[in-house]
């Protein structure tokens, strides 16, 4: 399979939903549901942190939740962990910067598969391209209450800096993102937001969608 070219890789990134368990107050097939019914355009499976699920349960998870993605014809990513995306043989993988260099995953992942980078900075950005990275994640924009080890908060300075020294890499910003704040970041240059609390923990994730696309659009 050929590498997904970059124009259908930012049309991806509009609207990234991550979530796992541990971020819904209802059960995380409902609250996915909601969200591609309202519009997202990529779901990423993030299983950790305080109270995740852990072996069988969390595999039976991202299979329900890839399912329910497919169904929707929505891509499903995993984050960090290659083994469980090889295993579901998932749409892509996001991983950060303590993890393996995207260039040893494309090895084992394939070609046509989507790896995301997290950045804080130019450097990592470059470095995160040089090695392959098909997608960005930067941030964290605003400050976060999703993330115990976040980074401190670059606001959208940093997207703004990466694109004035032209990186024109796919790239989404992460962080505190909510209907309320998104448009700075698209103003600042990402293709698109992704979000964990402004639609997990949303009362009705399927308006919190809609009302993100309508930033991102
Ligand atoms: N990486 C940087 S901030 C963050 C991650 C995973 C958490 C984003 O969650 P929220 O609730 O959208 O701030
Ligand atoms: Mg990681």
């Amino acid at each position: 399979m050929t590498r997904m070219i970059s124009e259908e890789l930012r049309a991806l990134l509009k609207v990234y939903f991550i979530m796992g368990s541990m971020n819904c107050s209802r059960p995380p097939s409902a609250v996915l549901r909601e969200a591609i019914a309202g519009g997202i355009t990529l779901f990423q499976f993030r299983e950790k942190g305080p109270g995740a699920l852990t072996g069988t349960a969390r595999v039976e998870l991202a299979r329900e939740l890839q399912q329910i993605c497919q169904r929707g014809g929505v891509p499903f990513i995993v984050n960090d962990d290659l083994e469980l995306a090889l295993t579901l043989d998932a749409d892509g993988i996001h991983v950060g910067q303590d993890d393996a260099p995207a260039l040893e995953i494309r090895q084992r992942f394939g070609s046509g598969k989507i790896i995301g980078v997290s950045a804080h900075s130019l450097a990592e950005a470059r470095r995160a391209i040089a090695d392959g990275a098909d997608y960005l994640g930067v941030g964290p924009v605003y400050p976060t209450i999703s993330k115990d080890d976040a980074q401190a908060v670059r606001g959208t300075a940093v997207i703004e800096e990466l694109r004035a020294h032209g990186i024109a890499h796919p790239l989404v910003g992460i962080g505190g993102i909510t209907a309320a704040n998104a448009f700075p970041v698209i103003q600042a240059g990402a293709d698109g937001i992704s979000v964990i609390s402004a639609m997990a923990a949303a009362a009705d994730a399927r308006a919190a969608a809609r009302e993100l696309a309508q930033v991102t659009d």
